[in-house]
């Protein structure tokens, strides 16, 4: 998998890629990000990559001519299977959507800023509008890097135990039971009994039930009705 990112603050996409699964999901060159200053084709002497709306109102607007500029010279390098507008007003991401962008093979992701990106480019070139949640980010870096994150550790062979990306919270609608580690005991709380048996079957069945109740207690609204 291959994800550019168009961004103006490319330091904000930094670090959040450069750890732990990421980082590993690079180095075994299962996963490349690369990030590209927008300002690199800012037109004039400035590098100017916005500009004051028409119509009037308050905030800046990205021009259309540095993101058509950048976004012809990376399409020039291959085709991309979606080219998204990371916005607040783009349809919500969720676990569904992850899995179904990490089967393809190149992504572009467009981080806004300001009061956003000019109309015409979101016609031209966008073919997916994604919000990471109901509230307003600064710019769509963060965003991007959740996106990233959640893409790179469902591709097979990133993360180490080929299970454990299954058993995430919202991988099976259920969120994820409770999880327990030395010491048995701590501070008078014990951990579950059944935990510590070595009964696997018991101990799966056992799961199943809190992720089950949890679900129910937490967030119903990911159940099927009935259950
Ligand atoms: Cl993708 N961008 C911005 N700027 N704010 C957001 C968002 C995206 N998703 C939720 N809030």
């Amino acid at each position: 998998m291959h994800i550019d990112i168009i961004s103006v603050i490319p330091e904000l996409l930094e670090s959040p890629l450069s750890h732990s699964i990421m980082q590993r999901a690079q180095d075994k060159g299962l996963l490349s990000v690369a990030v590209h200053d927008l300002r690199t084709y800012g037109l004039g002497k400035h590098r100017s990559v916005d500009d004051y709306q028409f119509g009037g109102g308050a905030g800046m607007v990205m021009r259309c001519e540095p993101l058509a500029a950048a976004i012809d010279d990376l399409q020039a390098r291959g085709e991309y299977d979606e080219i998204i507008y990371l916005t607040p007003d783009g349809q919500t991401y969720d676990q569904r959507r992850a899995n179904r962008l990490s089967l393809g093979t190149r992504l572009l992701l467009i981080c806004g800023h300001y009061k956003g990106i000019d109309q015409r480019i979101r016609d031209a070139y966008v073919t997916l509008e994604l919000s990471i949640g109901d509230y307003v980010l600064s710019g769509g870096e963060l965003a991007a890097a959740v996106i990233v994150d959640s893409i790179g550790r469902l591709i097979p062979g990133v993360i180490n135990d080929e299970t454990s990306a299954l058993t995430d919270s919202f991988q099976d609608d259920l969120l994820a039971p409770p999880v327990y580690t030395r010491p048995a005991e701590w501070r008078g709380r014990k951990v579950p009994e059944i935990l510590l048996g070595g009964n696997f079957p018991a101990i799966e069945s056992w799961r199943e039930e809190q992720a089950l109740n949890r679900t129910r207690e937490r967030r119903p609204d990911l159940l099927p009705p009935g259950e």
